[in-house]
């Protein structure tokens, strides 16, 4: 199997290729539209997956799509599922359902201190969820039962189909685009939505500009980030870390004018600027959805485990972290799929070769700053 640290001679960070590259359509000969019968198998840590729950609500498919959430830890045989309950009756089949994906996001605020949280806790609805399909106790379950001779890693997001017991896609860019894709629209049950109220995060006439967009943020920033942080020579390192804030740099300048001309347009104090401050055309778009999972581990996470340290979001881009705090306090979808705590936990205690006795950095305080 291929590892997750650095490979290369030059000691510089490869990610993998993802494996299973099926789509959901109506033409498609296996994987046809239907509500409940696709799965996400998600790590409420991992920026990628985070991509795909977070385009699960933003399209109203919490109700359609069901969501398993893996345990933060992730330890020396992947990541795993909680215990499932004897008493089958604690099983609320709702709670798959909900926003964040089958985790209560208050526990944000009542947990625990991290010092008195063991790596294997078994905290129901708090660390993870069971497997509710298959009862399974690993993620490497659902890739083996996919695929006997499968040998790579077993990452999420998966993107699973109930039916045929086989992972369709395990790619986040493809998954939320597949979830973007309409194909779902006609079983959304909330009855408060309408179909011309589902929001397009990739609109046909705006796709090239969010794909160029996506194509160097996922280089520099998504990417970027674990570039600099399992970097293992320091000259690969400081490149990589410059190469981050200089991006970061490009992306504050991008919303700082885009800022001043909605000034231009509403008035400098206007309630309006932040209903259209997003990182293209004045709408929400995917391109706001990739970078976002990103940038709102930058502070709580990346400064430190990373050492992406020259500056901190708050500190040093007013921009970007106008946008990340408009995006995370005016929008529920981006609020309560984010989980800190297990963003938190996950890295620092999972990551032994950067953070070998598993400290998880109290700060900062507070996680992230109001609007
Ligand atoms: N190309 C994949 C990358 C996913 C990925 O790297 N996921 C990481 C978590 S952030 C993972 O599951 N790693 C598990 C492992 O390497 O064992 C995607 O974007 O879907």
């Amino acid at each position: 199997m291929s590892k997750q640290w650095a490979d290369s001679k030059d000691g510089a960070f490869k990610r993998q290729v993802s494996s299973f590259r099926e789509v959901i359509s109506k033409t498609h000969p296996i994987y046809k539209p239907a509500a409940n019968r696709y799965w996400l198998y998600v790590s409420l840590a991992c920026p990628w997956a985070h991509r795909t729950l977070l385009t699960r609500s933003l399209k109203h498919l919490n109700t359609v799509i069901g969501v398993v959430v893996v345990h933060w830890h992730l330890d020396s045989k992947g990541w795993r599922f909680l215990r499932y309950p004897t008493d089958k009756s604690s099983i609320d089949e709702n709670i798959y359902h909900t926003v964040s994906g089958g985790i209560d996001n208050t526990q944000s605020i009542t947990m625990k201190p991290f010092a008195s949280i063991p790596n294997d806790s078994d905290r129901l609805w708090i660390d993870g969820t069971p497997d509710p399909l298959n009862q399974f106790q690993r993620l490497s379950d659902l890739y083996l039962k996919s695929n006997p001779n499968y040998s790579d890693r077993f990452t999420v997001p998966v993107l699973w189909d109930s039916e045929t017991n086989t992972i369709v896609n395990n790619e986040s860019s493809e998954i939320i685009r597949i979830l973007n894709s309409g194909v779902f629209d006609e079983f959304i049950k909330d009855s408060t939505t309408s179909s011309t109220e589902i929001i397009n995060l990739v609109p046909k006439e705006l796709e090239s500009q969010i794909d160029e967009f996506n194509s160097w943020v996922y280089d520099n920033i998504n990417n970027g980030v674990y570039k600099a942080g399992f970097a293992e020579s320091a000259i690969a390192y400081e490149k990589e870390v410059k190469n981050v804030f200089q991006h970061l740099d490009r992306v504050e300048q991008l919303l700082k004018s885009k800022h001043q001309a909605l000034e231009k347009k509403f008035g400098p104090d206007s309630k309006e600027i932040l209903k259209h401050y997003f990182v293209l055309n004045n709408q929400l778009t995917e391109a706001d959805v990739r970078l976002y999972t990103t940038i709102v581990r930058f502070d709580p996470v990346y400064v430190q485990h990373f050492k992406c340290n020259l500056t901190t979001i708050r500190d040093g881009y007013p921009y970007i972290h106008l946008w990340l705090r408009n995006l995370y306090w005016n929008n529920d979808s981006f609020r309560l799929t984010t989980n800190f705590n297990h963003i938190k936990l996950h890295y620092t205690r999972s990551h032994t070769r950067i953070n070998p006795l598993g400290l998880t950095p109290l700060g900062p305080n507070p996680h992230i700053l109001p609007l």
